[in-house]
């Protein structure tokens, strides 16, 4: 975890099964993303990880409950980048309320690692690769994994 405020979560994942629901718009953000929290989830000792992918973040909550229903923990990752159409801010509120509506009504915890930035840098800042400032993928991980062992 990074930013001011961050815990340091000392994870035990061992016998989880965590399901990474990914969408695949700006490939090279989200392969660090999905890199990150495949990382992230490897050093918390989770070995049944699948990986799916969705087009885009607004199939993330669709992807998140169909998982729901076969894992302990799921973990979204998407991007969404500010465009010149209100289109920015429906795909951000959709995902993001759908996302959190399958983890309220599975009990199932969701990581929430759907990045919104006025562009590609920001996301790029925060996408784990090397040179990036913060690894939200990791990040998001390791939340659904602390929440699972919490519940
Ligand atoms: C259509 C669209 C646009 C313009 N931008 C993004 C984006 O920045 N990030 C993303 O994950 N998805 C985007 N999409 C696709 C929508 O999420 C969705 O896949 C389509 O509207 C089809 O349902």
């Amino acid at each position: 975890m990074s930013g001011a405020g961050a815990p340091t979560l000392d994870l035990d994942g061992r016998g989880l099964k965590v399901v990474v629901v990914a969408a695949s718009w700006h490939t090279t953000v989200m392969d660090g993303l999905v890199a990150g929290a495949e990382r992230a989830l490897a050093e918390a000792g989770v070995q049944d990880v699948t990986t799916v992918r969705v087009p885009g973040s607004f199939e993330l909550p669709v992807a998140a409950q169909r998982a729901a229903g076969t894992a302990d923990a799921v973990v979204a990752l998407g991007v969404v980048i500010r465009g010149g159409t209100p289109h920015f801010d429906y795909v951000c509120q959709a995902a993001t309320w759908g996302l959190t509506q399958v983890g309220l009504n599975t009990g199932i915890p969701v990581g929430f690692g759907l990045l919104t930035c006025d562009d590609e840098q920001q996301a790029l800042d925060r996408a784990g690769l090397p040179g990036s400032r913060e690894d939200k993928g990791a990040e998001a991980a390791q939340a659904a994994v602390a929440t699972a062992l919490t519940l």
